[in-house]
């Protein structure tokens, strides 16, 4: 148990951790989910995200620290506080994109449990309910979905998602939950009501800190995310007898439609990015013209105005193609996750935090979307960075310097100091 006395907490510097085991936690969690073909594939609510869950709730229960799994599966380790109150809550997701990497959404959370496990061992109770969530879902790699775990704590499931969304397989979400124990019905019970602020430690994921040489970011702004689905539909035709310019073919329609996404967004001008990641074929045979082609549209602005703007874009550019080539498109937003500023109180406590590790952090917009984007509506909510060598992410070589893993989580638990040992008055 976590011991009671308070420990007059007045000092700016560095909170120190026990690095190596930060080190070989971050090791140990990239052993669960390893890909046979490179890279690390952790998908919500199968075995490797189950053992996952485990070995974050193992190391809570080895600070001492109350552990329970929320009606989603985020797994929670608390410490109460002397004065109670609203919680300071510290963490990022479990899950990975297929073949990723060993530190998008690991980082946060194994360095959350570090922070709160070095502060209490160091300075005993804190005055505010401190906590470290490891996060069950944000990536949206196994199901049609994404930020499960986030928008459940913060009240923004949609009505019978569980029961509507199917991975790959035609499993639900609701299987999949009862499958490791958990009651689809109760989902919405995850919600949190009492989280005064959300830190969250992730990797850059962008090559701006890198490629500056700078070690710490606090971010300002997450960027907004749109997903569509464009659904191109022409005529099936036999490969061999159907002459070229008799065809309506739907692959070459989605063709052109996939370099007019790129086109539109390269003439938006950055921060803008417009990504196609999957695309499909009816009836995919080798001697067959596609009658049909389905792609999904990844489209990112920091800016409201200027990603409906370009959402806008890419629609029309569609529909002009499919109007050239005689054949017809729909477009049909999947999910809209809209930009949001992080807490300029809470930034600040980072920012300062920085500071007492002798770095000036940079003021960065976050093109990835996060966990903290979501929960920014539930509390105040910030992000701290550190760099991603070579700007590379979501792909199994993604990596940052130990120094810099260790230097952000040592800030993390400044911050975490700053905002959960108040002063006694
Ligand atoms: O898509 C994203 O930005 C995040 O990695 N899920
Ligand atoms: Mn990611
Ligand atoms: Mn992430």
């Amino acid at each position: 148990m976590v011991h009671a006395q308070n420990v007059r907490v007045r000092t700016t510097e560095l909170v120190a951790i026990d690095e190596r085991r930060l080190l070989r936690r971050l090791n140990e969690l990239s052993q669960r989910g390893a890909a046979p073909e490179g890279g690390i594939t952790r998908l919500l609510y199968t075995p490797a995200w189950v053992s996952a869950m485990e070995l974050a709730s193992g190391w809570m229960k080895d600070a001492g620290l109350l552990v329970r799994r929320d009606a989603v599966g985020n797994v929670w380790g608390r410490v109460e506080g002397s004065r109670g109150g609203r919680a300071i809550v510290s963490g990022s997701h479990v899950d990975t994109v297929r073949c990723g990497g060993a530190l998008d959404g690991a980082l946060g959370v194994v360095a959350a449990v570090e922070a709160v496990t070095s502060l209490v061992a160091a300075f005993g109770r804190p005055t505010r309910i401190l906590e470290c969530v490891a996060i069950c879902e944000e990536e949206g790699s196994r199901f049609a979905t994404n930020l499960w775990g986030a928008r459940a704590i913060a009240d923004r499931l949609e009505p019978d998602e569980a029961a509507r969304v199917r991975d790959g397989d035609g499993v639900t979400l609701a299987e999949a939950m009862r499958g490791v124990g958990l009651d689809p019905a109760r989902a919405a019970q995850a919600v949190r009501r009492d989280i005064d602020a959300f830190v969250e430690l992730h990797v850059e994921q962008g090559p701006v800190l890198d490629e500056r040489g700078e070690r710490l970011g606090v971010v300002r702004v997450v960027a907004g995310t749109a997903h569509l689905e464009v659904t191109v539909r022409g005529e099936p035709d036999h490969a061999g007898a159907a002459a070229m310019e008799r065809r309506h073919d739907a692959l070459l329609g989605a063709s052109a439609m996939v370099l007019a996404v790129a086109e539109a967004a390269r003439e938006a001008g950055p921060p803008a990015v417009a990504t196609v990641g999957t695309i499909s074929v009816e009836p995919s045979q080798v001697n067959v013209v596609p009658g049909l082609a389905r792609f999904t549209v990844d489209a990112r602005h920091s800016e409201e105005r200027a990603r409906a703007e370009l959402v806008a874009e890419i629609t029309r550019r569609c529909k002009v193609v499919a109007r050239e080539r005689d054949l017809a498109v729909e477009v049909r937003a999947l999910r809209d996750r809209p930009a949001v500023t992080l807490s300029e109180r809470v930034g600040d406590v980072l920012r300062r935090a920085c500071l007492a590790a002798g770095v000036t952090p940079r003021d960065m917009t976050s093109g990835a979307g996060h966990d903290a984007q979501i929960l920014s509506v539930a509390a105040s909510a910030a992000m701290l960075f550190v760099p991603s060598i070579g700007g590379r992410s979501h792909r199994g070589d993604e990596a940052t310097a130990a120094e810099d893993v260790v230097l952000g989580t040592r800030v993390l638990a400044t911050a975490l100091r700053e905002l959960a040992y108040e002063a006694p008055r």
